[in-house]
């Protein structure tokens, strides 16, 4: 086969540094589809007052394009996405990018994906990468008589710029880290801001700070010294972060990490009570933020954690009374379980993604499933961190990705092997055991019966060892007789 025509969906980090590889490998003949009008996925969606990143900005930045200009420790999203928009730029992706073209469906038919985007179109492809994210689609919750409320509403991830917050009643439902960064922002505009809280969160500050000339200048200058501070952010985070979710000997000293910015931010003892979480930190995403738990305790500022039963007109109802509002902001998070949907995807032999993931989302190394040749993930199930940076994980996969090619394009069609898919299960499984993850908490990470399939439970240094392995034992390809046998394709 010549070069194998690759089809990339989106054009976030995942499809922009598979873009990029390829680009660089010399292969040409790859498509980007992008749903939206720009790049940057969840950088360019989230636009709310104070969209950042909480891991640092050397960190979070490809390690083929390291950047020494970043004006803070920790990235604001005009910073991030600017970054991204450079990166396509300079590598010359964007012109391969097909913006408002959204794919709603990919088959594996005759040895080749035909992917079809909105409006019936279909196009053929020997590979399809699949880089949608993990959160991209909001979730607003299902909250009796939502429609009914007369003021104006919105998601986080959708931040209506104008709606002038000015002396608003506004209700905030949702208390994560995107209205972690949003509430301190918005605080001192609003007349009157109520957080609903469901659950309390832990939260340590974020040591942020802004890179001054001098020191932009000498990251820029000094040979060495911009690889060696990545090289430390990223140790710091295997070595300290990860055990305290492993519950290794750093989870006591976030706890108490935690506890302390709580006693020393909130001195008021019934507001302390009720920000204090009883499951262990970790167990959700920490929330990473110097400036919440300040604005909380604003005279115009309060936490009502009474249980929401509806929401009407004029605002919203709990079980302890009316809220008046006219306007709700829902940091209600995203649909983090629904991996690709709602793309439908069928495989060979009639299986579907849909029925295969109807017990949750697996894939082996987060990256391919058995009956789906030449489909791979990007930021697939279990490959998110709670510790260290995502950016990292996804140039493992495209590296994978990249290794699978020769191997695709000499051979045909390949998928997993079932039996290196059980075995991937099985060590995921034992290691899951572990994390504090399953210790009493709800989370996104999770689906509904509390199986964590958005989470890698190792550190980020055994992924990039996993997947660095060749793929030829894990791997088989299909040929023809296989191709055709139909699956006992059961209800979904
Ligand atoms: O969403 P979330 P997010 N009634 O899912 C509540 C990344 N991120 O957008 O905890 C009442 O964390 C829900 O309550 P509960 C980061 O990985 C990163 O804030 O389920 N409340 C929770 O409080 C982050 O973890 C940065 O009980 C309801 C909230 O809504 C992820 O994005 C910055 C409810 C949802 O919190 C998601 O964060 C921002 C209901 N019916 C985001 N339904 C960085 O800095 C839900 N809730 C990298």
């Amino acid at each position: 086969m010549a070069a194998p025509r690759v089809a990339i969906v989106g054009a976030g980090f995942g499809g922009l540094c598979m873009a990029i590889r390829l680009r660089r490998a010399g292969i040409g003949s790859f498509t980007v589809f992008e749903k939206a009008g720009e790049l940057g996925g969840t950088w360019r969606d989230n636009t709310y007052p104070g969209a950042g990143c909480d891991i640092p900005s050397h960190l979070y930045s490809y390690s083929f394009e390291k950047y020494a200009s970043w004006t803070r420790r920790y990235p604001g999203q005009p910073e991030i996405l600017a970054y991204l928009a450079r990166c396509a730029d300079k590598y010359d992706v964007r012109r391969r990018i097909r913006f408002h073209t959204e794919v709603v469906g990919a088959a594996f038919d005759g040895g080749r994906w035909q992917v079809s985007t909105a409006g019936s179109q279909r196009e053929a492809f020997d590979v399809v990468v699949m880089g949608v994210g993990q959160l991209n689609r909001p979730r607003l919750p299902d909250i009796p008589g939502m429609s009914d409320f007369a003021g104006t509403a919105f998601h986080s991830a959708r931040w209506n710029h104008d709606h002038d917050l000015t002396g608003r009643r506004v209700a905030v439902i949702g208390n994560g880290s995107s209205a972690a960064q949003f509430v301190p922002r918005i605080a001192g505009r609003a007349g009157r801001l109520e957080v609903f809280q469901r659950t309390p969160n832990w939260v340590i500050p974020k040591p942020d700070a802004t890179f001054g000339p001098a020191a932009r200048s000498a990251l820029r200058l000094v040979p060495g010294l911009q690889r060696a501070y990545r090289e430390w952010l990223y140790r710091y985070a295997e070595n300290v972060f990860h055990p305290a979710l492993a519950r290794g000997w750093s989870a006591a000293t976030l706890e108490r990490r935690a506890r302390g910015h709580l006693s020393a931010q909130v001195a008021a003892p019934v507001l302390r009570a009720k920000l204090t979480p009883d499951y262990p930190p970790g167990c959700k995403r920490v929330v990473i933020d110097s400036d919440f738990y300040a604005a909380l305790t604003r005279p115009n500022v309060e936490v009502v954690t009474e249980r929401i039963v509806r929401i009407g007109p004029g605002g919203v109802e709990t079980e302890g009374g009316r809220h008046e509002a006219d306007t709700i902001i829902y940091a209600t998070g995203f649909r983090t379980t629904e991996f690709l949907a709602p793309i439908e995807v069928a495989g060979r032999g009639g299986h579907t993604l849909a029925r295969q993931w109807n017990g949750g989302a697996e894939a082996y190394l987060g990256i391919s499933m058995p009956n789906f040749p030449n489909l791979f993930l990007l930021y697939g199930p279990n490959t998110n961190l709670g510790h260290n940076s995502i950016v990292f994980m996804i140039e493992c996969q495209v590296r994978h990705i990249m290794a699978c090619l020769p191997y695709l394009s000499a051979g045909g069609p390949m998928e997993v092997r079932p039996e290196a898919m059980a075995a991937w299960t099985r060590q995921l499984d034992r290691a899951m055991a572990g994390m504090v993850w399953q210790d009493g908490c709800r989370s996104w990470y999770k689906t509904a019966d509390g199986r964590v399939t958005n989470n890698w439970p190792g550190r980020a240094d055994l992924y990039r060892r996993l997947t660095a392995r060749s793929p030829r034992a894990a791997y088989r390809h299909i040929r023809e007789p296989v191709d055709r046998e139909r699956a006992v394709a059961s209800p979904a």
